[in-house]
Formats: structure tokens, sequence, C-alpha cells
């Protein structure tokens, strides 16, 4: 069986998906998602000019030879830009693994570990009153957990993840368009202040039963972080998120040795060597990683396997930007995971994007239901693809009061 050609296409609604479709001489083909959010045509050009003219004659069925030649073979290892490229094709060979099989992708892991998967949603609002009516709007759709963000008093700018404006029950989702990024305002004395009695309050509210995770998106050091830990240790949360800076694998021994409170991180690693100190010192009870940037199944399985051996659950990432394409390889690998933990997933599945990528993927009460279609058991509309364009975005970057740049 060979490979007989792929191709790259960078668009969709309201997003610039990056998906790779991957053709065999058996006429069956494969397809996955390289989205890096707001860099997306830069693994789209290293597909497109390095991987793809490689990968033509391939055998598609050596998906690991494969992965290891990629990634071994570019010498200058790792990286969001390479990891997204070799994560496509991996999917890819995946998909096309399954469909060969006549089995979908959770079957070739080991089976189904659980019925259906557990998913948090965001909630937010510009104050503590709008939170709450998003968070009540949720648990009435049947979510069992609930991440929240809300906007706090005297901070310069909304805060992470906080609509400026109270956008009562619809989902919010930060504005990232155009090239040059917007600038948002930090004090996070102002946020230490003011967040774990807004975190009581949600509790009160909301009863023992409601799973709520918070995300402080990097803003803290590491001091500051085991000091927010240990004041919102009452409230029991089932995440912290990603209470300090990623680079740093230490910074969160300070925070260890104060408070049990559950640490999540990850959404920004792209390879098991970004975690393997966090995990194997058990520093964290939850791994944050995607399948888009840390190298798709095959590489994001060893990171699953080695949290298994320290009790460390996943919760992968699940922000918009990723296609239902790695939405879907997550599906699988939740399905079939011993240490699942949850799934961030988005409200966002619009008519549209349904009709980009077909499947039988389902959200129910806050459950996911993995699809028993071969492979990824997700499609892809070239037709309905030709109706977009790709439209460059950019993070917002941080400055505190007195202009330092700090962390988005
Ligand atoms: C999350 C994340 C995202 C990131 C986004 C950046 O927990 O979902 O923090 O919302 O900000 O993925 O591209
Ligand atoms: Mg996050």
């Amino acid at each position: 069986m060979k490979i007989t050609d792929a191709q790259v296409f960078v668009g969709g609604p309201g997003k610039n998906y990056v998906t790779l479709k991957v053709m065999t001489d058996q006429g069956i083909y494969g397809l996955g998602d390289a989205t890096l959010n707001n860099h997306e045509t830069l693994p789209a050009a290293y597909l497109r000019d390095y991987l793809v003219p490689n990968l033509v004659g391939m055998d598609p069925r050596n998906s690991e030879d494969i992965w290891q030649l990629f990634y071994r073979g570019a010498y200058f290892r790792r990286g969001p830009v390479a990891m997204a490229a070799y994560g496509a094709i991996d999917m890819a060979l995946w998909d096309i693994k399954g469909k060969l099989a006549g089995m979908p992708l959770y079957q070739l892991f080991g089976g189904k570990s659980r019925d259906g998967a557990m998913v948090y949603a965001h909630a937010a609002g510009s104050d503590l009153d709008a939170l709450m009516d998003s968070v009540a709007s949720y648990v009435e759709q049947g979510f069992k957990a609930v991440r929240v963000q809300c906007g706090i008093p005297g901070m310069p700018s909304a805060g992470y993840a906080v609509p400026k404006d109270d956008v009562g029950t619809t989902p919010y989702i930060t504005d990232f368009s155009g090239i040059r990024p917007s600038v948002e305002g930090w004090d996070t004395g102002r946020y230490m202040r003011y967040m774990p009695g807004a975190l009581a309050e949600i509790r009160a509210r909301f009863g023992p039963d409601l799973k709520i995770l918070h995300d402080v998106h990097h803003r803290l050091l590491p001091r500051e972080a085991a000091e927010l830990a240990k004041a919102v240790e009452p409230v029991g949360l089932f995440w912290l998120e990603d209470p300090t800076p990623a680079e740093d694998q230490d910074a969160l021994k300070l925070l260890r040795q104060h408070s049990t409170v559950p640490i999540a991180i990850g959404e920004v690693f792209n390879s098991i060597w970004d975690c393997n100190k966090l995990i194997e010192n058990e520093l964290i009870d939850f791994i944050r990683v995607a399948v888009t940037y840390a190298g798709g199944i095959t590489h994001v399985k060893r990171i699953v396997d080695l949290a298994a051996m320290h009790h460390v659950r996943t919760g992968f990432h699940g922000a918009p930007s990723h296609s239902p394409l790695s939405m879907a390889a997550q599906a699988h690998l939740n399905a079939w995971a011993p240490n699942f933990g949850i799934q961030e997933y988005l409200v966002l599945g619009t008519p549209a994007c349904d009709a980009l990528f077909p499947s039988e993927h389902r959200m129910e009460n806050g459950m996911m239901y993995v699809s028993d279609a071969p492979g990824l058991g997700v499609d892809f509309d070239e037709t309905e693809a030709e109706r977009y364009t790709y439209s460059p975005g950019s993070h917002p970057i941080v400055r505190l009061e007195d202009g330092t740049v700090w962390n988005y």
C-alpha cells in the first residue's frame, strides 16, 4: 500500500483550520488536523514544502516508523509548528489504519473503558453576577463541569477569557482577529484578592456536586500560585489550571508543598520532554496536551501512558481552535484511556462546522460519545471548504500597569 498524494487546506467557519488529506493507492484516505491557533500558515507550509513530498510513496500503515522518521530526521526537534505538522500526518495515518481494519480507533487502542467522556464547558462573565448566569445556563444544559472566568473589579481590562460586556448566556470566545495583537492589562494583586471569594460564592450558589475549574493562564509567579492554591482550597475545585508559566517544570514544587488543590497544566506543551519531570515527580494531577500540536496520537499516547503510571489523569486541551478532527482523535483516546480525567469542550458545533466536517460523534448532557465509524469517524467536505479563506489573527498581549509585558 502506498501514499499517492496529500493536500493541505486552510480555512473554516470563523477559524483557520489546517486540514491534511492523505490519499492512497487503495482509494482509502486519511484526515488530520494541524491547526496551530494564530500561526496556522506555519505548519501548513512545513507540510506542503517538506513533509508531503517525502510522504508520497510511503506505506501509510507504518505510522510509527513515519513518525520517527520525520521527528528524528528533522534534526532540529520538537516545537509546536513541527509537532503540529507531524501530528496531522499521524492522525491521518491512524485514520487510514482504522478504515483498513473497519474499526473505530478506540478499538485499535484497546477498546472502550467507559461509555461517555465527561466534558467541561467555558462559563464567563464581565462580573461575578454575569458569570453566575453563564454557569447556570450550562448547568441547565446538563453540564457536570464548568470552567469559570470573570472580570476583576478595578482591573485595567477584563482579564483572561472574560468578555468586556455582559454576553448573557452566549458562549464567549476571545476575539483574536487581526495581525496586530490587542493589548490587555493585568494586576496580580487585584486578581489574588478577588478570585478566592468569587470562587467560594460560585460553590455556595451551585452546591457541592458541580465540578468547578478555573484557568489562571500562566499569570502567577510560583510563590503567588502557592498562595492562591492555598486560598482556594476550601472551594474544592476540580482543577486549577496553568497557575504558573509552563516552561519551568520545577515551578510547581512550592505550590505542591503548600496545597492539595488539583493542578492541570500542559496546553502549550508539544512533547513528552516538556512534562516528563512534572509527571514523574507527581507535581500535577491532569495533563492538558492536545493531539493537534503534541505530535498526534502516537506521541500523545506515550504521554498518557507515562501519566497513568503516576496517577496523572488526562484533561486534553479542547479550545475552539482544534478542528473536529483532532477533537475526534481525542474522543477515541478518551474512550480508551484508563487514566481519563475530563475533556475541554466548547459548545460551538455550528451547522457550518458540521457541514465542513460531517461526523457522528455526539454530545449529550455534558458527556461526549465517540462515533463507531471506522477510523477517526469524521469526514471533510472539500466543496464546503472552497467557501473559506485564510484570515490572520493574533493572541492578545498582556502588560502590567507600568508597561511590563506579562504572560497572556
Ligand atoms: C484553554 C486555553 C485557551 C487558550 C487558547 C490560546 O484552557 O482553553 O487557555 O483558551 O487561551 O487555546 O490559543
Ligand atoms: Mg487554558
